[in-house]
Parts: C-alpha cells; structure tokens; sequence
C-alpha cells in the first residue's frame, strides 16, 4: 500500500457497560500493530490518542433529548466530534486513518469523517451484534448498542446532525456476521435497506463468498469504503477479550480470509477501525494481537 497509516486511539467507553474497553488502544499498540504494518513496508505514523471524559466524573443523564434512552450522550457527541475533526484532518493529509477503540460508539465520528467531503460512503460493518438499535429500542441505553442506527439518521437521531451522516445511503451498507440482535433492532434492520449476513448466510455459504459481495455492495456506486472491525464478530474462542463475547462467530483462518477481500479493495478503502477490544477481560493480550494481525491481513499481508 502505498499510503501513510496513521493511527488514531479512541480509549472510549462511555457507550457501553463493562469497563476496560477504554484501554484497546494501548493494548494493539502494545500487541504490534506498528511492527505488523511496518513488517509489510507500510508506512505508519502514530496521532495518538483523543481526549475522553471518564464515565465517573460524569452523569449518564441516560435520557435522550428527542426521546428515548441514550446514555452519555452528550459526552459521546463531544468525542465524535473529536473523532469526526481528526479523521477528516487524516484524509485531507493525504493519509489512511485507522481508528483504534474503544467502544463500537466511536464509529459515529469515524464514519462522519470518513464521509467528508461530501462525498457517498459504504460501509462494511463486522459485529455479531446489529448496532441497530436506537433509544426508543435499547434495552441497555448503550449507545455502542445503537451506532449504525445513529449514523443511518434511524429514529431519535435522525435531526441530529454530529451522528446521522447522509453520505452514507442504506443501500451501501452491509452487516456481516449477526448473531445477537435484539427484537426492535431486528424489525429496524428487516424494514431498512441495509443488507445483513447473519451467521446463518456465512454457513450456508461461506465467509469469501459474503464479504466479497459485502464489498461489492458496499462500493457500488460510491466514492469510498470504510471498514468497521468489531472484534467480537470473532468466536470468542479465538477474541475472548471483548465486552459482549457471542459464541458461533467466525474462525481465525475466516477472519484472515476476510480482510485479505478487503486488501483487494484497497484502492476504495478510505478508512477503517478494530473497536470492541477489551485488555481486563482478554487471555494475555491475544485479542488485540490477533486485531493486529487483521489489520496486516487488510493491509495486504500474504502468507505466500
Ligand atoms: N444489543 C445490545 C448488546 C450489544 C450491542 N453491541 C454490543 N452489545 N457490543 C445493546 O445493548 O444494544
Ligand atoms: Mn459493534
Ligand atoms: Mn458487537
């Protein structure tokens, strides 16, 4: 590749329940991802990471101002912004963002910025979970739980300018690898025009065969891709260290497969981002080493 990476860490987790998410970012550091990158000849600078507010200096003032339950919400909309500002500021640097999370919350700003300038954006969403949920479904006020509803301008959100981004069309964005979905996230997801692999689709068919129609929907007629890793899309067998682990995910050697699809779509590939990666719950840092490696795969590592 023939771009400068430049990291972002985002040690948020604000928008979701169990502590420990906020130290993914220093756990892929710490994993290799520079020596990964740097083993494959990319260039990779490293911004640092955004400034997040701990959940208990704050209220979670969990109501959501158009209705609902949204916790942190006016917390998540500063770091988004934040995210959303250093994302774009990447891009117009002529550099490739790669965000580190942090919670899947994140991914509001990331794909905000990735969007600009007013361009069409699809998306690939990895995630055992939808994310479709918005506050008027939630069942937890996880605002993690309700990311891509919120960037679809889904419900509650859908005037709030910080989340809905209207670059990316429903028709451009495809979840791969559901299998937790919560009754109204579900009905959202069937009524919408996103298209949605469940595990299901990937045993009946095969994980090459998915993610390569995934990004060929994805960068049907658009500008760009961003790519949203969560590593619980993973079995937890092989990505224990994650807040919500569901087990039937995908294999090691799936995953790997996955991303060398998305190495092939490098010239549409704008953005990307590994969130979900939880260090106190993980089995000696195997999850966000195993994110790293993903993420050479994605950046076109071979095994020959
Ligand atoms: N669907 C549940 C749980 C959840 C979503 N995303 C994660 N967990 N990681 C919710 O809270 O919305
Ligand atoms: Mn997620
Ligand atoms: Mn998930």
């Amino acid at each position: 590749m023939d771009r400068t990476v430049r990291v972002l860490g985002v040690p948020m987790d604000l928008g979701a329940d169990r502590r420990g998410v906020d130290m993914g970012p220093s756990a892929i550091r710490y994993g290799g991802l520079a020596e990964q990158l740097d083993g494959l000849g990319v260039d990779c600078t490293d911004g640092g990471d955004l400034a997040v507010p701990r959940p208990e200096a704050r209220d979670p003032d969990a109501d959501h101002p158009r209705g609902g339950r949204a916790k942190f919400h006016r917390e998540t909309r500063e770091v988004c912004e934040d995210v959303r500002t250093a994302v774009s500021g990447t891009i117009d640097d002529g550099e490739f963002p790669l965000v580190l999370g942090g919670d899947h919350s994140i991914a509001i700003g990331t794909v905000a910025g990735a969007a600009e300038p007013d361009e069409s954006l699809g998306v690939v969403w990895f995630d055992a979970h939808g994310d479709f949920n918005t506050p008027q479904t939630t069942p937890s006020g996880n605002i993690h739980g309700m990311s891509l509803a919120a960037i679809l301008g889904k419900e509650s959100f859908a005037d709030e300018s910080w989340a809905h981004t209207p670059a990316v069309s429903e028709e451009n964005v495809v979840l791969v690898g559901l299998r937790n979905l919560d009754e109204g996230e579900r009905r959202l997801i069937r009524e919408s025009d996103v298209t949605a692999y469940s595990m299901s689709d990937v045993d009946a068919r095969s994980v090459p065969e998915v993610v390569e129609e995934a990004l060929g929907i994805a960068a049907d007629g658009t500008d760009a891709i961003h790519v949203s890793l969560d590593m619980d899309w993973l079995d937890p067998t092989e990505a224990p260290g994650v807040g919500t682990p569901v087990r039937g995910g995908v294999s090691y050697r799936e995953a790997h497969v996955a991303m060398e699809y998305v190495a092939e779509r490098h010239d549409k590939l704008r953005s990307m981002e590994l969130v979900e990666v939880n260090p106190i719950l993980d089995d000696h840092n195997q999850t966000a080493e195993l994110a790293c490696e993903l993420a050479a795969s994605a950046f076109g590592k071979r095994i020959l």
